[in-house]
């Protein structure tokens, strides 16, 4: 059995006030990012690209498996052959019903189609794999513990990475992705999770609509809780 070991961790300490302040700035921030799908195909450095999947890769993970993989393409041919992979997957599901009309109705407030333009305007697609398990050269796979849970944790920090720098994206999840694993060379182990184009939004950039729900429709405070005496106890786990 490995022992734990430790080591110090010191925060500075803010007051109320100071924390309030940082609160309602990052809110503001983040409270203006969209998802993008009119990109300008103007370039973005690699370092903003790299520094993105860092800030990510410090996401918390099951037992610290960190099991994410970030495959960066800027190859114009690669993501050509992404394009018209996702195309006609996305045709499938738009057209050739797949997609069930419920879900082409819930979607039409987005104004979404199988076409998938952006794909080769973009300077960069990144491509999450989740590694469902690890490799060993001999003896049995070594398991990685609440993958998704891991992954999802590490996009939305790599959303948030991007959007603080002043760059664009949109998870995308052409359905079903196996063509990633195919067209990126990934072992079978990883398997791809969402698609980020990246990038700045075109100048004409338009987004919907949308509203976001407001805090009392997305969070409770202290709800009254059901007597513990006669609710079932939680399962271990
Ligand atoms: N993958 C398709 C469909 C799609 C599904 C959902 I849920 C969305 O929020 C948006 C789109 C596409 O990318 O068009």
């Amino acid at each position: 059995m490995t022992e734990p070991k430790f080591v110090p961790y010191r925060r500075e300490r803010l007051n109320d006030g100071d924390m309030k302040a940082r609160a309602a700035f990052f809110h503001g921030l983040m409270n203006a990012r969209r998802s993008v799908r009119h990109f300008s195909p103007d370039p973005v450095p690699r370092e903003l690209i790299e520094q993105a999947i860092r800030t990510a890769s410090t996401a918390p993970s099951g037992a610290h498996r960190q099991p994410w993989r970030f495959v960066a393409i800027s190859n114009p041919e690669v993501k050509r052959r992404i394009r018209i992979a996702a195309e006609r997957e996305e045709r499938i599901s738009y057209e050739e019903g797949r997609m069930p009309p419920e879900w082409i109705e819930a979607l039409a407030p987005l104004g979404t189609s199988w076409q998938k333009p952006y794909l080769e305007i973009v300077p960069w697609i990144v491509v999450v794999f989740e590694e469902v398990h690890g490799v060993r050269d001999h003896g049995p796979v070594r398991k990685n513990y609440y993958v998704k849970e891991s992954v999802g944790i590490a996009c939305g920090m790599f959303i948030a990475a991007l959007h603080h720098m002043g760059l664009s994206t949109l998870p995308h999840t052409p359905s079903p992705m196996g063509f990633l694993r195919d067209i990126l060379g990934r072992p079978k182990n990883e398997r791809p999770y969402i698609l980020f184009p990246v990038g700045h939004p075109a100048p004409d950039a338009q987004v919907p609509d949308l509203r976001r729900k407001s805090l009392a429709e997305v969070a409770l405070f202290d709800p009254e809780v059901a007597d513990a005496s006669t609710s079932a106890p939680d399962e271990p786990g």
